[in-house]
């Protein structure tokens, strides 16, 4: 399988994670993009390739203008309003502030597009999450063109990334910029299954009104784990959407053969939909040495869940999204490829 990479998403380094109390280094750093590089290389996965560039308009396909442009912004909106530091929200419109009022200063700006609070800004935010969707969409065209299966290396992740918010990492949704772009170039149903430890509430915000994509999730029970305020299995879609989205919450602790079967359940789903294109949102957080997560895979876990994503049967892309165990981020990420490779 082809692996799709930019050095250009390094590019964001910010300094600032607020972790409860505490300005920590993050734990989104661009090291992990050289361990999963290495462990291509090393394991003979396929050929590394580089990206194309596809400018904003297909980020403007499922984000709101003024959030993409208040993303270029801000790094030197902060700095020239004389703050310090890394631009991190202290205030939002919260329950009965008013939320239709976007203010001018850009402390207010920051609150208003954020999400949640640990995710700095930093002055190559806004580079790394556009070689973050061109990543995505080199990878896409890839699979689109030839039929075979890729892999998308991106970093930052995306699947936290609403319409017009970031937070949890994630600035672009790479996993919904690139189904939209399928479904603009021919196909007719995308899938997305996000097997991140965390809920993907962004692609669930971009697409919960619609039946052109089915998005399915397994993650961390969103009344233990973060996002905390989307996630549940009750949220089954809107309108249209009514019935293409499905949450598969579960609790701290979760290992494989729970998990695993969740899995099966979600690709009996998948195939009952019959998409032109299946989407992995891909997290490793769920190892059980993540440091900020609490499933409890284990490395060999990986392989045996890319066999099972084999059986859908489907054009298969790839997209990177969590994982923190650093030094074993890459033999868990190649496991889960060549699992699916391998059958
Ligand atoms: C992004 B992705 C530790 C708690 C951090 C945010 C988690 C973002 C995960 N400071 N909470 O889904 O892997
Ligand atoms: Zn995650």
């Amino acid at each position: 399988m082809l692996t799709f990479h930019s050095q250009d998403t390094k590019k964001r380094q910010a300094k600032t994670e607020l972790d409860g109390g505490r300005l920590v280094t993050p734990y989104e750093c661009p090291e992990r993009v050289d361990m999963i590089i290495d462990a291509v290389r090393q394991r003979g996965l396929g050929e590394i390739r580089s990206t194309q560039a596809y400018g904003l308009d297909p980020v403007l396909a499922v984000h709101d203008a003024a959030y993409v442009m208040f993303l270029e912004q801000a790094w030197h909106d902060w700095v020239a309003a004389g703050l310090h530091g890394e631009p991190i929200p202290s205030i939002w419109p919260a329950r009965r502030l008013r939320a239709d009022a976007i203010p001018d200063h850009i402390a207010g700006k920051v609150g208003y597009y954020a999400l949640a609070a640990e995710t700095s800004l930093c002055a190559g935010t806004f580079e790394a999450a556009q070689a973050s969707k061109d990543v995505a969409l080199s990878a896409l065209d890839h699979v689109l063109d030839t039929g075979e299966h890729a892999f998308g290396l991106c970093r930052p992740p995306g699947h936290h990334a609403a319409i017009d918010q970031y937070g949890g990492y994630c600035f672009f949704n790479n996993a919904a910029i690139a189904a939209q772009r399928a479904l603009d170039t021919g196909a007719n149903r995308v899938a997305i299954l996000d097997i991140d430890f965390h809920h993907g509430n962004g692609t669930q915000d971009i697409f919960y009104e619609r039946d052109d994509v089915l998005f399915l999730s397994i993650h961390g029970d969103p009344r233990q784990e973060f996002p905390f305020f989307l996630g549940h299995a009750d949220e089954t879609g809107r309108g249209a959407g009514k019935g293409f989205n499905c949450n598969y919450p579960l609790a701290s602790g979760t290992a494989y053969p729970e998990w695993s079967d969740t899995l099966d359940d979600a690709i009996d789903r998948l195939s009952d939909y019959q998409p032109d294109l299946l989407i992995v949102s891909v997290g490793v957080d769920t190892f059980e040495h993540d440091p900020i997560s609490s499933f409890r895979l284990k490395s060999d876990d990986f392989t045996d869940c890319g066999q099972r994503l084999k059986q859908a049967g489907l054009p298969t892309l790839f997209l990177m999204e969590g994982g923190y165990a650093v030094d074993e981020i890459g033999t868990n990420t190649v496991n889960l490829l060549s699992g699916f490779e391998a059958c």
